[in-house]
């Protein structure tokens, strides 16, 4: 039995590859595992039956037999654990991809996350215009930081790993912004992730749920 994943069933984003059913497709098109899509409204989202699987009400989720998670992370790590691709076999190259995983969700998305959501909900406070540079730079000091460690190298740790997917997955929400530009080889990191075929087949599965819901 193929594993199922929720989705939204019409994603604010407009299937631009932004919501985190990005990151669990992207993971399984990567290790070659089929995968099934529930999607969500968000007041199924919302209601009990849904958070039963997630107790906070939201995408994604997987289940596979008995077992439900929720979390990107989580999920992305169970799914590099079971299968080849993901993460080396040597135990220390192992734990170094492991770590990546974490830095990108709780190093360097947490203020681009902040931003974000001053962009968003915080524009009409009088605050705002001296909050952003803060926010802003905030988020430089990160990617000064990651593109100092990565320099010349295609990948964060060696070959790619479920810490480059995760750590491209946070860098692209900056996409709409001029953030990357800044960082040549954060730009071209993103970008090298983007060409491969994995991505390209998740981004598009996204974008299918998108295109079918405000068609029909
Ligand atoms: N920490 C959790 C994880 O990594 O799994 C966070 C999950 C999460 O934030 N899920 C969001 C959600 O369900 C969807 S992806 N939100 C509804 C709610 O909380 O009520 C976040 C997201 C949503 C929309 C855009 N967008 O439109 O660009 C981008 C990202």
């Amino acid at each position: 039995m193929s594993p199922t994943i929720t989705a939204f069933a019409l994603s604010p984003d407009r299937g631009r590859g932004l919501a985190r059913d990005m990151r669990v497709r992207w993971a399984l098109e990567e290790v070659g595992q089929p995968y099934n899509v529930r999607l969500l409204s968000f007041r199924e989202m919302k209601e009990p039956a849904h958070r039963t699987l997630h107790p906070f009400g939201q995408i994604p989720t997987y289940e596979d037999g008995d077992l439900a998670l929720f979390e990107t992370g989580a999920i992305v790590f169970h799914i590099a654990d079971r299968h080849a691709g993901l993460l080396p076999d040597d135990a220390t190259a192992r734990a170094r991809a492991m770590t990546w995983m974490f830095a990108a969700l709780n190093t360097v998305e947490p203020p681009i996350l902040a931003r974000e959501a001053a962009i968003l909900t915080e524009r009409d406070k009088s605050w705002y215009q001296e909050r952003l540079p803060i926010l802003d730079d905030r988020v430089h000091a990160r990617l000064r930081d990651l593109s100092g460690w990565l320099g010349d190298a295609d990948w964060l740790d060696g070959g790619f790993s479920a810490g480059d997917l995760m750590m491209v997955e946070v860098l692209i929400r900056l996409k709409s912004s001029d953030m990357l530009d800044a960082y040549p080889n954060l730009s071209a990191y993103v970008a090298r992730a983007e060409a491969r075929p994995a991505f390209k087949r998740a981004f598009d599965a996204q974008l299918a749920v998108f295109t079918a819901a405000s068609s029909g």
